[in-house]
């Protein structure tokens, strides 16, 4: 590998202040970083792809980042490097991230082999998620063996996140089984594995959470994403007593092995290498069609035309088509 840039260069051997300056200049909105950004993802591509991408999601409160942590000393424990990717799409309304303290993951971010990168505040064109698959490949070129990805359960994250990861886990507390909620709004079927955490509060609660969600995911025919013909695992943990996360890891490790086997590991990856360029290609086509001069100046009151039933959205959309694709 050439490296063109310094910077490419300086994250290729692992620095870490070099990492997180290249992903503040994936994140800017300004046009020349966003040139800088793209070279620099350019030249780093052939380092990437080595690492193993989890995708962690659950409410708020369910104990993400206890479990993040908790994994991720284990991890290091054991001679490995591992970087962290906040997503928390509610941020910018709230004003403050709803990932709270332990976001901070205090233990963790002390180890010289993690990285621990909080979600962008605002004002991230194309929302807060859309840079952090650009993060997770700088991670990776920066020689991070686990790249693991949080996102709290709001709006569109979970299946952004499911979207660019490996694995994704479903966290869940004791009395999930009560209501079903998640299985409903459809996010158990992006569910690799489900991990009831805060199992040392209540161990018959979290064995009928277990026991529920264990047979509501059989009954939906949910088989895990790659459609793999078996069951997905769900397991008891103890995020602050760091109990069950051995399982967890051993589980992981045989659905890994399942989908290298099969091919699905890869596929995935084909997959999502795809729809990221089908996203790009949309959200600047639109903002192109919206840039262009003529749609500019009709588009409000073609709106307001169509909200108002005076024309038809097919119609409007061939007009401002034909607007769109006029020589300025
Ligand atoms: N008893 C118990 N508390 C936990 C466990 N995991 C997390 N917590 C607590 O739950 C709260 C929320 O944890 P946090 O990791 O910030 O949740 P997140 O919002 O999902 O990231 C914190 O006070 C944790 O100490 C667990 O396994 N058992
Ligand atoms: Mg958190």
């Amino acid at each position: 590998v050439s490296f063109a840039l310094p910077l490419a260069q300086a994250v290729a051997t692992g620095d870490r202040r070099a990492l997180a300056k290249a992903i503040t200049l994936a994140e800017s909105t300004r046009t020349d970083h966003r040139f800088q950004a793209d070279a620099l993802l350019d030249a780093l591509m052939p380092r990437t792809g080595g690492a193993l991408r989890i995708g962690v999601s659950g409410v708020p409160g369910v104990g993400k980042s206890t479990f993040i942590e908790a994994l991720g000393l284990q991890l290091i424990a054991q001679g490995q490097r591992v970087a962290v990717l906040a997503v928390d799409p509610s941020s910018s309304v709230s004003g403050g991230s709803i990932l709270g303290d332990k976001t901070r993951m205090e233990r963790l971010s002390v180890q010289p082999s993690a990285f621990i990168r909080p979600s962008p505040t605002s004002g991230a064109l194309g929302g807060v998620a859309a840079h952090t698959r650009e993060a997770l490949l700088l991670c990776e070129a920066a020689g991070f063996d686990v790249v693991i990805v949080e996102t709290v359960g709001v709006g569109q994250s979970e299946t952004t996140v499911a979207g660019m990861t490996d694995l994704f886990v479903l966290m869940q507390l004791p009395n999930a089984g009560d209501d079903l909620q998640a299985i409903k709004r459809g996010v158990m079927e992006l569910a690799d594995i489900v991990l009831i955490n805060k199992a040392d509060l209540d161990d018959a609660a979290a064995t009928r959470a277990q026991a529920t969600i264990t047979s509501a995911l059989r009954v939906f025919g949910f088989h895990g994403r790659s459609g793999a013909h078996h069951a997905v695992p769900v397991l008891k943990i103890s995020s602050t007593r760091a109990e069950g996360i051995e399982a967890f890891w051993q589980a992981l490790q045989d659905e890994l092995t399942r989908r290298r086997d099969s091919g699905d590991f890869d596929a995935r990856r084909r997959a999502q290498r795809q729809a990221w360029l089908w996203d790009l290609v949309h959200s600047r086509l639109l903002a192109a069609f919206k840039r262009h001069p003529a749609v500019h100046k009709t588009l409000a009151h073609t709106l307001v035309d169509v909200q108002a039933g005076r024309i038809a959205p097919t119609v409007a959309a061939r007009a401002l088509l034909s607007l769109f694709e006029t020589k300025t």
